[in-house]
């Protein structure tokens, strides 16, 4: 064992001795660190600014209750978290997920990856991330508001659009956005700069909406051609059909591509013909319905229960786009049974350790998460920008950044692998190419 891959182990043992209780933290730490040893021994200078330990630990983690009232007059506590994991690049920017499952590890998780992320698109924003364990699943508009109201009373406190600012994640889209801000505003006045994903009435910006799932697909469509292929003609499929899917699934028939799958947490549905992208609009967005309601406006289609990830069926590119560990190794071994090609990550650390290393190993082309889905927070970064200028950009002119900005992203990555001898080891080259800015960025401003 080397010095430096003595030292990176001897941090991990450090992380995981201090919080042993949050796997998917000490997951996407794992991940990171099997990648960076070359950075290292290009630039020691960072061991001795003990920059890897510096790295893993959030600036800051604030938690509290979220207290609100139901429908029935009853009284419910939440908990909810801000993690404001590191702003050596700009303010620390980062989506808020409500979903039951949410707790401190899946938070430090996200705000670990954001972090990354943000450094590959360019754009000056550190990273963050928060959430809550709220269940957003059959609640009313007015429970909805009353939760995001409560909510904001405290979070209003940290954020700021120079300080932190949040937007959408899993369970938080344009509804719960509104009602953050709306008592952001009434508590602070007007400065919409402080959260991002608003609606186009009040300072949102074109194209934020579709920008996670276009960046996805236009990432993929820069992975596809380098390699010689094309999204024209390949069978797709798509995991969820949250925000991040939706667009994604738009997108790739746009580019004629013919998604026969997409899912949610119950189930998949299988239309061969090509998924019926208008019908899930309608079905997700605006009736809040479950995925097994296509198939009774679409009886060619089919309905299963389970994981998307499992089906036995020719395709030719997965893009995962619900959530973590979506895709372990038994998934990851069907998908390469299946015939695929190219994986592309919509969603935050969807493929495990295995998986991702099975990929690697079938010759499968890959795009890790804090690459492929930077789309997101690239498009919130030029809200942000709309917001500072007072003025509202155009569709184009905000798809021709996203356009770019994803090209850039890829060819950054492709390049930084290549340089440090791992060519077309994307995993590594996004790490790497984000652990050098980030890594740099806190050297110049001193231990701080
Ligand atoms: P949405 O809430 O809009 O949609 C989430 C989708 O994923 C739903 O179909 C949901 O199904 C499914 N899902 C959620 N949890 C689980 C679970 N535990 N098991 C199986 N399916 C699940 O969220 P988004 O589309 O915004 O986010 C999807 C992913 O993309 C997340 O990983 C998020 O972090 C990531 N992402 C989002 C960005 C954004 O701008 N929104 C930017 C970059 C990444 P169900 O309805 O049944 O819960
Ligand atoms: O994971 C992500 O990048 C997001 N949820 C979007 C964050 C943002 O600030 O737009």
């Amino acid at each position: 064992m080397t010095d430096i891959r003595r030292y990176i182990e001897e941090v991990y043992t450090k992380v995981q001795a201090r919080d042993p209780q949050q796997p998917e933290f000490l997951q996407a730490v794992r991940e990171f660190f099997n990648t960076i040893e070359p950075v290292l021994v290009k630039y020691p200078e960072l061991i001795k600014q003990n920059i890897l330990e510096r790295i893993v630990e959030p600036e800051r983690i604030i938690q509290f209750s979220v207290p609100w009232v139901n429908d029935q007059g009853e009284v419910e506590v939440n908990r909810a978290f801000r993690v404001q994991f590191n702003s050596a690049i700009g303010p620390y920017k980062g989506g808020l997920r409500f979903h039951p499952t949410v707790n401190q590890s899946i938070i430090k998780f996200l705000g670990f990856e954001q972090t990354f992320k943000n450094s590959l698109t360019g754009l000056p924003i550190g990273g963050g991330k928060g959430g809550s364990d709220f269940d957003p699943k059959g609640k009313s508009d007015g429970e909805i508001m009353r939760f995001c109201q409560s909510l904001m009373n405290e979070l209003q406190k940290y954020i700021g659009s120079s300080m932190d600012i949040p937007a959408g994640d899993i369970g938080v889209g344009a509804r719960e956005i509104g009602y953050l801000y709306g008592q952001y505003k009434r508590l602070n006045g007007s400065e919409n700069g402080a959260i991002t994903g608003k609606h186009l009435l009040y300072g949102g910006s074109l194209g934020r909406k579709e920008a996670t799932g276009y960046g996805l697909v236009y990432f993929t469509k820069a992975m596809l051609e380098d390699a010689g292929k094309s999204i024209k003609g390949q069978k797709v499929i798509v995991s969820g059909s949250g925000n991040v899917a939706i667009y994604t699934m738009e997108k790739i028939k746009e580019c004629e591509g013919i998604v026969i799958a997409c899912s949610d947490s119950t189930g998949y549905i299988i239309d061969e013909s090509g998924i019926d992208v208008e019908l899930i609009k309608d079905l997700k967005e605006v009736k809040r319905e479950r995925i097994s309601e296509y198939v009774n406006i679409r009886p060619e289609a089919s309905y299963y229960p389970g994981n998307v990830w499992n089906h036995r069926i020719t395709y030719h590119i997965a893009l995962p786009c619900a959530t973590q560990n979506e895709i372990n190794k038994d998934s990851a071994a069907t998908i390469i049974a299946n015939g695929v090609f190219a994986v592309a990550e919509g969603a935050n650390m969807p493929t495990d350790l295995e998986g991702t290393i099975m990929f690697r190993k079938a010759g499968i082309l890959f795009g890790p998460a804090k690459a492929a889905n930077a789309g997101g927070v690239a498009v919130s970064a030029l809200e942000m920008s709309q917001n500072s200028q007072r003025r509202c950009w155009t569709s184009y002119e905000v798809d021709n950044e996203l356009k770019k900005t994803m090209e850039n992203i890829y060819g950054q990555i492709r390049n930084v692998a290549r340089e440090y001898g791992v060519e077309g080891d994307f995993v590594a080259g996004a790490n790497m190419a984000a652990f050098t800015k980030v890594a740099f960025a806190m050297e110049f401003q001193g231990v701080v």
